[in-house]
């Protein structure tokens, strides 16, 4: 089975390979861009364009969005991410943090499905904390940062393939691809 990924993060796509292989399912990377809604949880934004490649015909293909949210910042940036990342970036997040006590943090992929013309929505979430230092050069955007649960280093300091095992994305891909392997 082969699925279409519209998305122009070669990173996420790497990572959906790594997972969904062990359900020999492949996944190509198409240069489409997916409706982005704004809204206060990436599930609805990513319902929203799973609904849009069903209005495109575009069957078989997935979009994914997520979000890193930081309990202390209520929340913060959630659904703003991807925006956050590229204005703020990652040492003034840090900076909201000084000084706080608890720094959990969970990440949660939504991936949007359209098959046979039907709309699904896939969620993974991975709970953990916000170093407090940046470390590692491994996978990419909020990944130096993000300690998840029950380890001492970051994502960006994990494999592909350890990432894989128990990221948000890993998570959501997983349920897809179940979800696909019962009903195709
Ligand atoms: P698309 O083309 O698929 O939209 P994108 O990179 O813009 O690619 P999003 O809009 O979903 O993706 O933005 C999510 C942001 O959340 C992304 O820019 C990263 O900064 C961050 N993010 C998502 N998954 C991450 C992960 O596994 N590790 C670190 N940061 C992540
Ligand atoms: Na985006």
């Amino acid at each position: 089975m082969r699925i279409y990924f519209a998305t122009s993060n070669r990173h996420k796509v790497l990572e959906a390979s790594s997972v969904l292989k062990r359900y020999s399912i492949e996944v190509e990377q198409i240069m489409v861009k997916k409706l982005e809604v704004q809204a206060d949880d990436v599930e609805e934004i990513a319902r929203t364009a799973a609904e849009d490649l069903c209005a495109r015909r575009m069957d078989m293909t997935v979009v994914e969005d997520d979000g890193l949210y930081i309990k202390a910042l209520e929340g913060f940036p959630g659904p703003y991410s991807e925006y956050v990342y590229r204005t703020l970036g990652l040492r003034r997040v840090l900076k909201l943090l000084e000084g706080v006590g608890d720094r959990s943090a969970f990440f949660k992929a939504a991936v949007g499905l359209c098959n046979n013309g039907v709309p699904h929505v896939f969620v993974g979430v991975v709970d953990g904390e916000i170093a407090l230092e940046p470390r590692g050069l491994g996978g990419f955007g909020y990944d130096p940062i993000f300690i998840p649960k029950g380890y001492s280093l970051t994502f960006a300091e994990l494999s592909i393939e350890e990432k894989s095992k128990i990221s948000h994305r890993a998570r959501a891909f997983q349920a897809l691809a179940e979800w696909l392997l019962a009903h195709n």
